[in-house]
């Protein structure tokens, strides 16, 4: 624990990295905070304390050190000599989940990006790039045996390797792009679905939807992007997007690898965001969620914010909860993704916030032409109509960039 923390977060923090453990199919035996005033640049913890370690290690109480920040490579080096069995980092226990969780081939590129990205710099002497790569767990592989020559050709393979993986991952992100224009095309505003690792994402798109996403109490379930249609209240569709969870202190080899992934975000209409109100971290959690949202660019772009799992809090405990994160997110509303609790509320303010950019209509519409009626109730939106000679006149409103399909129909142009 270093200066600038506290011991709660500490201690919260130390609780999530070992759901990120267990989550990861490792044991945890113990876990153990030390208090100093600035790391060891060679060991990353004193040397009472690698001393402790090693005595309990003698003992066979543990075989695997995970370190809750992030180790440089000669302080992982380090502790393995000293300690003579692995040790991991929290980036690399994240990058051990993504990889056991990645489905698609898209998610598999990304994730094997990230590793060899985070390996590179650790190539030295105690991995086989075999080990890493082709084996299912990360970390330490093979010892020793390695000379400088052998892991300059690892060094060389792994380069070349990174490049063509970068290659395939652009066009990853270029069909990803199309299938956006497409999705354009179909003229329906998007909205993506962020927040926390664990915070109901995948279930509120199933149950808004219909979807069949894999929802799961484990971290990191979703890596891979899933886009349905939602049918708001007034008929209206939008496009709404579940994708990857973030994780405070969320490694930026993942976050620069998942950069196609993550388009889906900076590249939506609103941001539909989701927190777990039942947890003890919610405020903290939330936090996070605004440091990543900024980081690509998407924090300023229209904002739902859901306060999910209510189901799980009493009445005062809700109270309390919603009134603390009501000051930070003044117009959020309280759901249950897995009871629908909060939803004409939740979809009200989604149609509110996906309106953008529009332009209001009145349009005078010959009868047998209902379909044009039908059009702009899926696209936008009709406020009123009225029968009259000729047809039915109705006012509406809509995307600007959609406004031109009704050119023709528009008996007042430009209202607002
Ligand atoms: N009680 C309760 N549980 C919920 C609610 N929403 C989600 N859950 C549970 O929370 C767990 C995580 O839900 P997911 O939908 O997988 O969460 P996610 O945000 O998609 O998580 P990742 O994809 O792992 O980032 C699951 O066990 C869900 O059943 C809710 O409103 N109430
Ligand atoms: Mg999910």
């Amino acid at each position: 624990m270093l200066p600038g923390t506290t011991p709660e977060l500490v201690r919260e923090q130390m609780a999530e990295l070992a759901d990120l453990t267990r989550t990861a199919g490792a044991e945890v035996v113990g876990s153990d905070i030390q208090r100093r005033s600035g790391v060891d640049p060679a060991h990353f913890i004193g040397m009472g304390k690698l001393n402790e370690l090693r005595e309990l290690k003698l003992e066979g109480a543990f075989d695997l050190v995970i370190c809750n920040d992030d180790l440089s490579p000669r302080q992982q080096r380090n502790l393995e000599l000293e300690l003579k069995i692995r040790v991991l980092d929290r980036t690399e226990v994240i990058l051990e989940i993504f990889a056991q969780h990645a489905r698609t081939h898209e998610g598999r590129l990304q994730v094997e990006a990230a590793r060899l990205h985070h390996l590179l710099p650790r190539l030295i002497g105690a991995y086989a790039y075999d080990r890493q790569v082709g084996g299912r767990r990360g970390g330490v592989g093979a010892r020793g045996g390695f000379g400088e020559q052998q892991i300059e050709v690892e060094r060389r393979r792994i380069r070349k390797r990174m490049r063509d993986l970068e290659r395939e991952i652009e066009q990853v992100r270029s069909q990803r792009h199309q299938q956006r224009t497409g999705r354009r095309r179909a003229e329906l505003e998007t909205a993506a679905i962020v927040g926390y690792t664990n915070a109901g994402k995948s279930t509120l798109l199933n149950t808004l939807t219909g979807a069949r996403v894999h929802a799961e109490q484990r971290l990191f379930a979703t890596l891979d992007p899933t886009t349905r249609r939602v049918d708001l209240p007034t008929g209206r569709g939008l496009l709404l997007t579940d994708t990857v969870g973030f994780i405070q202190k969320l490694p930026t080899d993942l976050v620069a690898a998942f950069r196609a992934t993550l388009e889906e975000v900076t590249e939506a209409d609103v941001i539909l965001q989701v927190l777990d109100l039942s947890s003890p971290a919610a405020a903290e959690q939330a936090e996070t969620v605004e440091k990543v949202l900024a980081d690509l660019g998407a924090a300023d772009k229209p904002r739902v914010v859901a306060l999910n799992k209510v189901d799980l809090l009493g009445p005062a405990a809700r109270r309390r909860a919603v009134a603390a994160l009501s000051a930070r997110y003044p117009g959020a509303v309280a759901i249950s993704a897995t009871n629908k609790g909060g939803f004409a509320d939740l979809l009200e303010a989604v149609d509110q916030a996906s309106r953008g950019d529009v332009v209001n209509l009145e349009i005078l519409v010959p009868y047998g032409r209902e379909g044009v009626l039908a059009e702009l109730r899926r696209i936008g939106g009709v406020e009123k109509t009225e029968y009259v000679e000729g047809g039915t006149r109705a006012w509406g409103w809509v995307a600007r960039h959609a406004a031109r399909r009704f050119e023709s129909y528009r008996t007042i142009t430009e209202r607002a």
